[in-house]
């Protein structure tokens, strides 16, 4: 789309004209910067503001446009005062005191998701949900990409949307957090998806209700509607009117498994899509995550076979389910962006045997008890670390043998004192990481460098024997 017809349609949507408005970009991370550079290239007024006193990408924004005025260190009143909009950096609550008066006084809130919605012309494929997210936005982006499309795939996934123009691209794939979602009024997806609805972010929203109204709002529009059937809050939200392709695991649906000779499939309708022991990825969650894929590729026009291609050769994402090593005979699995309960649940479900599980870290306000029923059924021994170690073990409740661990390296020492060959020792902590990593990765990549360093310290003819600690008070 051209300068003219993408502000004309700013300004048809949101009052956005490039004459008048006086934008404030709230938030100096990868969206605010996004954000300012797209904004300059149509010419608007606007100003970044960050709480922060350093944000982490300040010097980097500096080099990139001096000119800008960059206020930092708090959200200063007189900048909100002047804003005819504001562009709300998704890690910034719209419940900040600054915000909520700037929208009294007559400030218009617009995302980035909205800045992009009204920029392209080409189809854009919209997914969200609690968990899966990543994976089925980059399986149907490497779909795409095997059906010669040129894609463009971002969003919550790491590479802002606004970020994704440049590409010029003839279908955009994107990953939409809730609190993404929850600022954007102006998206029309051709196809979208909410994979599934279980408690996370309740430290932002205000109970599981409105986080999952906020991720609905993923269906604005009139495009297909992929709906789980196998997620009772997701089947609520279908809307009768619409087009609705239907995916489940359990039973029967558009989108669903079947065996023929004792060998499970894919299923489309009465089509027999592929073999899913052909799906190179670790647990049951990825056959829905398959399906849910195949359904938003259909949605879209691609062939079911270059689809199913695709799959075979996808090899999932670091720190899902990644098998990091084998070690005398106890297989070590890196699920660290398991971030909530159901990633954890899903996680354990996988195994036919009992699990050692490695959890804990910011439980972000989720109540650990819906965690226990699923520890209790497959996991033989759990060692806990991280801020809300406690209120795993509470709930709990002394119904599997319970170790703590102050780090990481310690965790999986105690585990590996804990296993038996046949053993899986599995880290999914069900809790987000900030408490005690940089992020999710950099938890993952301890966890591998801890496994990696059993093997050394097992090479070393001075090798220390740990003691395994009797149940640790937390
Ligand atoms: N922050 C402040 N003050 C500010 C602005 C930000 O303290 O004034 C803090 C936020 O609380 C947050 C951090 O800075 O802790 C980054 O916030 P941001 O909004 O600037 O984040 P971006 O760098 O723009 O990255 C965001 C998404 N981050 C969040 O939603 C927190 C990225 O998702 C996303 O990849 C990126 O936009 C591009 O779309 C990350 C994420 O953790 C992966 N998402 C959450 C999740 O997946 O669970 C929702
Ligand atoms: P998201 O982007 O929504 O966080 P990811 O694909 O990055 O999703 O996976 C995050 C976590 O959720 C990982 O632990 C992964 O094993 C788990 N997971 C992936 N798909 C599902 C699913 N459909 N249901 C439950 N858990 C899942």
């Amino acid at each position: 789309m051209d300068s003219a017809a993408i502000t004309a349609l700013l300004t048809k949507n949101f009052a956005l004209d490039p004459q008048t408005a006086k934008v404030l970009v709230v938030g100096l991370g990868s969206t605010g910067i996004s954000v300012a550079h797209y904004l300059q290239g149509l010419n608007f007024k606007f100003a970044i503001i960050d709480s922060r006193a350093k944000p982490p990408m300040m010097e980097e924004f500096f080099q990139q446009m001096p000119d800008t005025p960059v206020f930092t260190g708090g959200f200063d009143e007189a900048a909100f005062k002047v804003a005819t909009h504001l562009v709300v950096s998704p890690g910034v609550s719209l419940n900040e005191q600054s915000i909520i008066k700037a929208i009294a006084n007559g400030s218009k809130i617009v995302s980035d998701i909205d800045l992009f919605a009204c920029s392209v012309d080409a189809p854009i494929v919209a997914i969200s949900g609690s968990n899966g997210k990543s994976t089925v936005t980059t399986m149907l982006g490497e779909m795409a990409k095997a059906a010669g499309i040129e894609v463009g795939v971002g969003g919550n996934l790491g590479t802002p949307a606004l970020d994704l123009l440049k590409l010029n691209a003839q279908l955009y794939v994107l990953e939409l957090s809730s609190f993404q979602l929850e600022r954007t009024s102006a998206l029309n997806a051709v196809a979208a998806t909410v994979l599934n609805i279980s408690a996370d972010h309740l430290d932002r929203h205000v109970d599981l209700a409105e986080y999952a109204r906020e991720k609905q709002r993923i269906f604005r529009g009139d495009g297909v509607m992929i709906i789980n059937v196998d997620d009772p809050v997701v089947y609520a939200m279908r809307d009768k009117g619409r087009k609705i392709f239907t995916f489940s695991i359990n039973k029967k649906a558009d989108f669903h498994l079947a065996f023929k000779e004792n060998t499970e499939y894919l299923m489309h309708n009465e089509s027999w899509l592929m073999p899913l022991a052909e799906l190179p990825l670790e647990g049951r969650h990825n056959a829905a995550n398959a399906l849910a894929a195949l359904a938003l590729g259909v949605a879209v026009g691609l062939d079911e076979q270059v689809m199913c291609n695709a799959l075979r050769k996808f090899k999932g994402l670091s720190h899902r389910m990644q098998r990091v090593a084998e070690i005398r005979g106890v297989t070590w699995v890196n699920d660290s962006k398991a971030t909530n309960i159901g990633a954890c649940i899903a996680a354990l479900q996988g195994y036919a045997r009992k699990v050692i599980l490695i959890a804990g870290g910011d439980a972000k306000g989720a109540d650990m008890n819906e965690l226990a029923p699923a520890i209790k059924e497959k996991a033989k021994s759990v060692v806990l670390i991280g801020k809300d170690a406690g209120l795993i073990k509470q709930a709990l409740n002394d119904c599997v043998p319970v170790y703590s661990a102050g780090n990481m390296a310690q965790a999986v020492q105690i585990a590996a004192d804990l296993a038996d060959a046949g053993d899986s020792v599995l880290l999914s902590p069900a809790c987000a990481s900030l408490d005690q990593y940089k992020n999710y990765q950099d938890r993952g990549d301890k966890f591998t460098k801890a496994v990696f360093a059993l093997v050394d310290r097992a090479a070393s003819p001075k090798a220390p024997t740990l003691v395994l600690p009797s149940v640790a008070a937390i």
